[in-house]
Order: structure tokens, then C-alpha cells, then sequence
């Protein structure tokens, strides 16, 4: 019996791990990019849904139902679908931003397109997708591609075998029906935005090329850089270059068996990389059959006793939490320029920190914090309450993070890895947050591991915080919202004192209040401008207090869009915590909590 589940364990191992096969920085390489208008057909009965479970992954089987992008062939024929003469959504991009009939549209739309391809001999195709929520079915030529789940992560498909030269045709059906066993779960404060809402690419590769690469500070040491080359082609003995120029630096090093070679570079002099000077160097990877450039930082992240060191020392973390949404569309950032829009906001608060709620968001948020300077706390949507006890539940929460972690490993600007948000505490929760929390340590060391946890009351006046969860973090987040949702106004909390169970350094996670932008009114007056201002205003000297605090999160840089807000006169659909309004305007708060930063940016 102990044989077979340990067969099933291993099985299930190499099925999760092999769909996180992610080919590490593919935008730079030789892609056709699929992004712009696709046909679609809304399918809330599953019409189309034909022949996928029955087709094996591998054999690529020939699929039915919508999956063929069938055309009526001969006069009189009943055809009841046509995606060519469907009408059109833009990609990257939500659904329900597009057309009024989608704004709470869950269920499945069935997206198809041409594209034009002449396959060259002795090359591979991956078809690639930033994100697709929640749950996709591709198909390419009306073969099988491949399945993913999971709505903010990318995941890619060898269609090597499916192209054909001259036009071809991609169909993905995706499906964003909440469900209680889903990450996240069916319950969540923010809109259930479906679609295909990052960019499409379709990389050709060499038949043997880099597949993935790991390049970084060894934990807590300035002076080596550590890490790994992974080829696609599992051959031993190939030979692989790693050159930072800039630095002076270089090195060859081998693959083992299983195609993967490992890096120990020594460091003699390097500028590190900090929010102040956001230093990248180009790092060349070099095999015999493939090269790749990436612009790559060196820092360290560390916690000592109460505090965090940024390359060695202290740091307090500015930050503010953000939802991936373009409050001008409204709906999920589309490019690049929207995704600056939203950290600049946060630079102009004179953050060095973000917290990237509640889910992995576009990884040129990365990127881009990489480049101007700002630390990033990445996260999973385990949010509240997940299904603790279904395995399947755990494995898509785990797999999630993996394909988090293999997609933004490289990036200098992200120190935090956070498996989850305000999980009640409970034993099967506890089981189930502790397997991620070591997943994520025996996964990537060089990084922090944190959550937001929840408060345990404020008997005797004292906000207490004693998650046994809290044990197994590096660092210890909650969140908390005192002058809020409690029967004590902004007014009342400076009597508040804080218990928290750890010797750790403490991030506020979450701290925040509502305010319809441009309504002013007495402070006393719910969803006036002052009301939150006066929230700020109340906070930050009882933060303030406690012993450990590094950094702080507020809620929310932007107002965005959440299902749950129903109030007719002030919210209309939207969560109202933003600094910035929903049309962009910054509100009353946000000048407290910069002037508060500034002044904290001054202590050194
Ligand atoms: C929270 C949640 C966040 C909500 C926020 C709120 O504690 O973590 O997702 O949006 O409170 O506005 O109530």
C-alpha cells in the first residue's frame, strides 16, 4: 500500500514539476508575438467542450467541438459556430472591460486565431502565455496543446508538432467560473477579471537551448554569485559561459546528467544593487547552441534578530500594497506604460517597497521595479478560506507559487515571497501553510518568506498577534484596520498597544480606510477624504509603536474594483481604500503618509 501512494506522490511530483517547465526570459528571444484581437464566442452552457479529456497530452489527439475552427465546407452543411465572423476582444486584456453584456460575465469564452508561421528544421516552438484566467484548454490546428490552471501565472506548451507552414490556428478556451476548491477560492475581494490578460508569444528556440537560469548573491554573501544553467537537452558535459562584463566577471561551467549546471562565482568588486541605485548588469549565458542576454542585479536580503538587511544593512520598507488594475480602463493593466503608471505612483509617495496584492501580477512589474528601484513582496492568492483538506487544493497553491518563483528568481527587486493573506487560524490551515512555507525555503534562499496574517483581538487594549504560522515566517506581516472595521474611530486607537509573539522584524502589511475621492466633509463623516486622512493621521503614530516595526504596506495605492462594495452612494462596485482615486486623483491621505515617508527616508 505505502508503494503505491509513494508511486502516486512521485507521479503527482513529476506531473506538477513538469508543467513548471518555464523557458526563463522569452521575451528577448526570437518570438512572434500574439497579442491584439481574437474572436470569441461566449459559451456559458460548455456547447463547445468536446474530445479534450480524451486526448492524451502527449499523442497531441485531434479534438472536436470548438476546438476545431470549423468552417461550413459544402452549401446546405450545419455549421452552428463560425469564429471568423465572431466578433473580437483584445489581448492582453480582461473580458469584462470590453463589453458591457461581460462586466460580471463568469463562465467560458472560447477565444480563436490565425497566425502565420513557416517552422524551420532543427528549431522548437513554445507557445507561451502571460496569464489566462483561471482555467485554459488550448489547442492548436484543432490538436491538443495542452491545459493550465491558475489565473496570474505564465505557462507554455511545446507545439513543435502541431504547426504547419502558412496559416495556422490557435483556440483556447478559458474558463473563470469561481470554484470553492480553486486558488483563489470563491470568495475574494476583487473583481473575477477572466480572459486572456497578459501577452501571447510564439518563441522559436534552438532544438537545444537555455531553458532556465538562476543567477544571484549566494544568501547573506556579498561576495559569490550562485546559481544554475538548465539546458533543454539533458545531455552531460555541454559546456555553458556565464560573462558580466561590466563586473570583469566570468566563468565556464559544465552540465551534469540531467543538463543542468551549477554556478560558484566569486565576487571581487560589485556595485549592489538598492532602491537609491538600482544597479543592472548584463549578464551573457552562452552555449554552444544558444545565447541569452538578462539585465540582472546583485543584493542580498537577510533578517537579523528584529530588523532587515539590505545587502548588510538596516532598511526600513516605505511601501504600499497594489492591485493589478488600471483604474482608467478600469480593468487589468494591458501594457507596459500602465504598469509604470502604477510604480511611479508608488515612487511618488517615496515608497521603496511594494507589496504586489493579492496574486502574481505581470512579471514586468518586476522588471520594471528592477530597473527604478523599488522592492517588491510578490505573493499567491491564498486568500481566507481556502479548501485546507483537498490535496488538489494544495498542489495547485504550491504549483502556483513554483511557477512564481521560476518566473521572477532573477529579479533583484523582489525580497518576499508571501504564500498567502488573512487564513483563519486553524489546524488543516496551519498543515496546509507550513508545506508552502518550506516549499518556498528548501525552494529559493536567497529571498524572504512572509504572509499576512490576521490579529488575535485587542482584549486589555492590546493588539495581540500570535498565529502559530507566524513561527515558520521570516518575517512577520499582518494586517489590520483600527478605526476601520471596529467600534473604535480613528480618533480612539492611540490607546492601542501591541503584543506580537516573535522575535522578527514586523511589516504592516495591510492598514487602511475607505474615501469616495472628492467628497470632503467633517472627519467624523465616513468616506470623506478626511475621514481617511484623519485614519492616516491616527495610524501611524500607533504603528509607530511597535517594537520591530521594518515596514509597512498600506492599503491601497488605488481604488479598484471589487464585486463585494455595495454601498449605492460611495462605492458602486469599487473598494474605496486608494490614496488615488478611480479617476487618478490623489486623495487627502496620500500627502500624510508621503510627508510621513520622506521624513522617515531622512532617519537613517
Ligand atoms: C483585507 C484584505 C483585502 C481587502 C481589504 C479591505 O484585509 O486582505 O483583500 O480588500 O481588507 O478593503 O477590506
Amino acid at each position: 500500500m505505502k508503494i503505491v501512494y509513494l508511486l502516486l506522490f512521485t507521479l503527482l511530483l513529476q506531473t506538477v514539476s513538469a508543467q513548471t517547465k518555464l523557458t526563463q526570459n522569452i521575451n528577448v528571444r526570437h518570438t512572434i508575438n500574439l497579442d491584439g484581437r481574437w474572436h470569441y464566442i461566449i459559451d456559458r452552457f460548455e456547447t463547445g467542450f468536446r474530445g479534450f479529456q480524451g486526448a492524451t497530452a502527449d499523442e497531441h489527439g485531434s479534438l472536436s467541438g470548438f476546438f476545431e475552427n470549423r468552417q461550413q465546407q459544402q452549401p446546405g452543411e450545419l455549421v452552428e459556430y463560425d469564429f471568423e465572423r465572431s466578433p473580437t476582444l483584445v489581448v492582453p486584456g480582461d473580458w469584462n472591460s470590453q463589453s458591457d453584456e461581460l462586466l460580471f460575465y463568469e463562465g467560458t469564452i472560447w477565444y480563436q486565431r490565425n497566425f502565420y508561421v513557416q517552422p524551420q528544421q532543427g528549431k522548437k516552438y513554445i507557445l507561451r502565455f502571460g496569464a489566462v484566467n483561471y482555467e485554459a484548454y488550448v489547442s492548436v490546428n484543432g490538436r491538443r496543446a495542452g491545459t493550465h490552471i491558475g489565473g496570474f501565472t505564465p505557462f507554455e506548451f511545446d507545439v513543435t508538432n502541431l504547426l504547419k507552414s502558412g496559416n495556422n490556428s490557435v483556440v483556447i478556451k478559458v474558463d473563470n467560473t469561481r470554484r470553492k476548491e480553486a486558488v483563489p477560492t470563491d470568495n475574494f475581494d476583487w473583481w473575477n477579471y477572466g480572459g486572456i490578460t497578459r501577452d501571447v508569444v510564439l518563441a522559436e528556440l534552438p532544438n537545444n537551448y537555455i531553458q532556465d537560469y538562476k543567477i544571484q548573491l549566494a544568501k547573506g554573501d556579498l561576495k559569490t554569485i550562485t546559481g544554475y544553467v538548465q539546458m533543454s537537452d539533458s545531455a552531460a558535459s555541454q559546456s555553458i559561459r556565464i560573462n558580466i562584463p561590466e563586473a570583469g566577471l566570468q566563468t565556464t561551467v559544465i552540465t551534469d546528467n540531467s543538463g543542468k549546471a551549477w554556478i560558484h562565482l566569486p565576487v571581487k568588486k560589485l556595485t549592489y544593487w538598492q532602491p537609491e541605485n538600482p544597479k543592472l548588469y548584463d549578464a551573457i549565458i552562452a552555449a554552444a547552441t544558444d545565447t541569452v542576454t538578462d539585465k540582472i542585479g546583485f543584493r542580498t536580503i537577510e533578517v537579523s534578530g528584529k530588523d532587515i538587511l539590505l545587502n548588510g544593512k538596516s532598511i526600513f520598507l516605505r511601501g504600499v500594497c497594489i492591485h493589478a488594475e488600471d483604474p482608467l480602463i478600469p480593468g487589468r493593466p494591458r501594457n507596459t506604460s500602465e504598469l509604470q503608471m502604477l510604480l511611479h505612483w508608488a515612487k511618488e509617495l517615496d515608497c521603496n517597497f511594494a507589496r504586489l496584492a493579492h496574486y502574481p501580477h505581470d512579471e514586468n512589474m518586476s522588471r520594471i521595479a528592477d530597473s527604478i528601484g523599488l522592492l517588491l513582496w510578490e505573493e499567491v492568492p491564498v486568500y481566507w478560506t481556502i479548501d485546507w483538506t483537498n490535496p488538489d487544493t494544495y498542489n495547485n497553491a504550491q504549483h502556483q507559487l513554483a511557477e512564481l518563483i521560476t518566473r521572477d528568481k532573477n529579479r533583484a527587486s523582489v525580497i518576499i515571497w508571501s504564500i498567502g493573506n488573512e487564513t483563519p487560524n486553524n489546524s488543516d490551515r496551519e498543515k496546509f501553510m507550513e508545506g508552502l512555507a518550506d516549499y518556498v525555503h528548501a525552494t529559493d534562499s536567497t529571498r524572504l518568506v512572509s504572509a499576512a496574517l490576521l490579529t488575535s483581538g485587542s482584549g486589555n487594549n492590546t493588539i495581540t498577534v500570535n498565529d502559530p504560522l507566524g513561527n515558520k515566517l521570516d518575517v512577520a506581516s499582518f494586517n489590520e484596520y483600527y478605526g476601520w472595521y471596529t467600534k473604535e474611530k480613528p480618533w480612539e486607537i492611540g490607546k492601542f498597544n501591541f503584543n506580537i509573539g516573535y522575535n522578527k522584524p514586523v511589516i504592516i502589511s495591510e492598514v487602511g480606510a475607505g474615501a469616495f475621492g472628492g467628497l470632503h466633509a467633517d472627519s467624523t463623516v465616513r468616506f470623506s477624504e478626511e475621514y481617511q486622512e484623519s485614519f492616516y493621521k491616527n495610524q501611524l503614530p500607533l504603528i509607530s509603536k511597535i517594537d520591530g516595526l521594518r515596514g509597512m504596506t498600506p492599503w491601497i495605492l488605488v481604488d479598484f474594483r471589487s464585486p463585494k462594495r455595495l454601498n449605492p452612494t460611495y462605492q458602486q462596485y469599487w473598494n474605496r481604500k486608494g490614496l488615488i482615486s478611480e479617476t487618478g486623483q490623489k486623495k487627502k491621505a496620500f500627502y500624510v503618509l508621503k510627508h510621513f515617508y520622506e521624513e522617515k527616508a531622512k532617519q537613517p
